[in-house]
């Protein structure tokens, strides 16, 4: 795939890069030796963010000493309260950062795709998501990137599986969630126990198969979407249990409405999936008769 120009946008956004070079060294090297063919590119963090100033630097800091390798990068949707900023300057500190300014806030579905793609375009192995309001623990992301390494094409964090479990978190949003997951795992047919988390890798070459244009689900439902993607194509899934925290700063974007629209396009997905079944089993029935 094409790598995009120094500078260059995704989704017209601006990107402050982790490894700014001179042009007179590109000319030094117009005469020497043919350049080396670049290592693959692997691991790719994307870390949403909506007035994250209280957190930014320190999961950044924390995400740098977990996984020294891999890459960062961070969406803003223009937080107003100087997110963006504040991982520029740790992005100068630390390196292997970048951060996208996207200019709206457009939701936390709008702003993963502008991530992956800007991770595919650039040919990452595998692309993690997670939040960055320390309710993911770095020290994890071995663990998914090694699960990647050994066959699965998407894994999940998970709080629901046999280890997992919540700390600080309010009796109902555990509530919501189990009950959530368990409505997805029958309308949907898949068999994972976490699938609302936003904590999970997946493999590039399988992401960059989906058409994430067509993506229009935001909060919950994003998770979900993306799961039930994978898969139908019929991916490896696997999930890996995590402790997931409650925030302790900064403000929750979570809300009812993102509640809501989970369970109305996972009832729309499961319930066009069964009248797809009936519609084959009636073209079956026809066509022995
Ligand atoms: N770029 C971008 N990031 C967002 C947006 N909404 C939320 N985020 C980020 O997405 C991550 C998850 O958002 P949270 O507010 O923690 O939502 P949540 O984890 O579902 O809810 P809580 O459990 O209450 O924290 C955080 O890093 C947010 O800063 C958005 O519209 N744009
Ligand atoms: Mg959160």
């Amino acid at each position: 795939m094409k790598q995009p120009q120094e500078g260059a946008s995704t989704d017209g956004a601006a990107t402050s890069h982790g490894s700014d070079r001179d042009d007179s060294d590109e000319r030094a090297l117009d005469h020497a030796a043919p350049a080396p063919i670049p290592a693959p590119l692997r691991q790719l963090v994307v870390l949403p963010t909506y007035n994250e100033a209280l957190n930014v630097e320190e999961i950044l800091g924390r995400i740098r000493a977990a996984v020294p390798s891999a890459h960062v990068l961070v969406v803003d949707d223009g937080s107003p309260d100087g997110t963006a900023d504040l991982a520029d300057k740790q992005r100068e500190l630390l390196g292997g950062i970048d951060v996208l300014r996207r200019t709206e806030k457009n939701g936390l579905g709008a702003a993963y795709c502008a991530g992956f793609r800007w991770g595919l375009e650039r040919d990452y192995e595998t692309i993690v998501e997670m939040d960055a309001d320390l309710s993911h623990d770095p020290l994890v992301l071995p663990s998914l990137f090694a699960a990647i390494d050994a066959g699965a094409d998407l894994v999940i964090g998970s709080r629901w599986v046999e280890g997992g479990s919540v700390v600080d978190w309010p009796r109902n949003r555990e509530l919501i969630s189990r009950a959530g997951n368990w409505y997805a795992r029958v309308m949907l047919g898949f068999p994972l126990r976490d699938a609302t988390a936003g904590f999970r890798a997946y493999r590039g070459s399988i992401l960059g198969t989906l058409d994430l244009t067509g993506v229009r689900s935001s909060g919950y439902a994003f998770q979900v979407e993306m799961a039930y993607r994978f898969h139908r194509l019929g991916a490896t899934m696997s999930e890996v249990p995590i402790t997931f925290r409650e925030r302790a700063r900064g403000d929750s974007k979570m809300s009812w409405r993102i509640v809501g629209e989970a369970l109305t396009l996972v009832t729309i997905w499961g319930v066009r999936d069964r009248l797809r079944q009936c519609s084959e089993w009636a073209r079956r029935r026809r066509d022995r008769a």
